[in-house]
């Protein structure tokens, strides 16, 4: 039986907002994936290249910091996605995985990111539990963290944190999975909500 789970889709335009995504490199060959994803739909709903910055950060834990820096422009380094992508290959499903937990390598370009405001920003991470606490208190901490910004700032926040048990459902959820499943690119679902929420914020301001 095929799943009821997921928005109904509906279609906003996004040629005239400006997005950010901050991601961690935390678990980089799914984060790479859901980047790719997000911005694969950013650009469907028409958002222009040169509006789409992307920042990147250490680990999950530094999101809700770098995305209210992002949003209060104060941050000067960036990388856009006219120019060298964060140094990503979006070839897609031939990426080998021996596994997903790789150390953190820093990926971004340095740009000048003009002060404008953004409609909406993403915020990627990949979780993976462990054999301590330390995932429960991340998850905690990061997505309570992320609900305040966007309520203290008035700029939507979409929440792109998966809190997976595994590897297994990590990959899935990236479109990666290693079985005949594949799974759906969550990624995909955070760009339109951007796009939808980032035109709501407009119309709403
Ligand atoms: C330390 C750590 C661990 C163990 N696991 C993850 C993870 O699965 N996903 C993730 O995004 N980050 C992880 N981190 C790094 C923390 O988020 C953070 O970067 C460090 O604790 C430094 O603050």
């Amino acid at each position: 039986m095929s799943s009821i789970k997921g928005p109904s889709s509906t279609h906003f335009d996004g040629s005239n907002l400006r997005i950010a995504i901050v991601h961690a490199r935390w678990n980089k060959s799914v984060i790479d994936a859901l980047v790719a994803g997000t911005i694969n739909k950013l650009k469907e709903c028409g958002v222009k290249d040169s509006n789409i910055i992307i920042q990147s950060v250490p680990g999950s834990f530094e999101l809700p910091f770098a995305c209210s820096k992002v949003i209060a422009g104060s941050h000067v380094q960036a990388s856009t996605s006219s120019g060298d992508l964060i140094g990503l290959s979006f070839g897609g499903s031939s990426t080998s995985l021996p596994s997903t937990k790789e150390p953190p390598i820093p990926t971004s370009t340095v740009v000048n990111m003009p002060n404008a405001p953004f409609d909406a920003v993403v915020a990627i991470g990949v979780l993976i539990k462990g054999s301590t606490m330390h995932f429960e208190y991340i998850c905690d901490s990061v997505s309570h963290a992320l609900m305040k910004i966007q309520i203290d700032t008035g700029v939507p926040v979409i929440f792109g944190v998966l809190t997976a048990l595994t590897e297994d459902q990590a990959l899935e959820r990236a479109g990666l999975g290693r079985g005949s499943e594949k799974g759906h690119n969550h990624g995909e679902d955070w760009g339109l909500a951007a796009v939808e929420m980032g035109t709501h914020s407009k119309l709403w301001a």
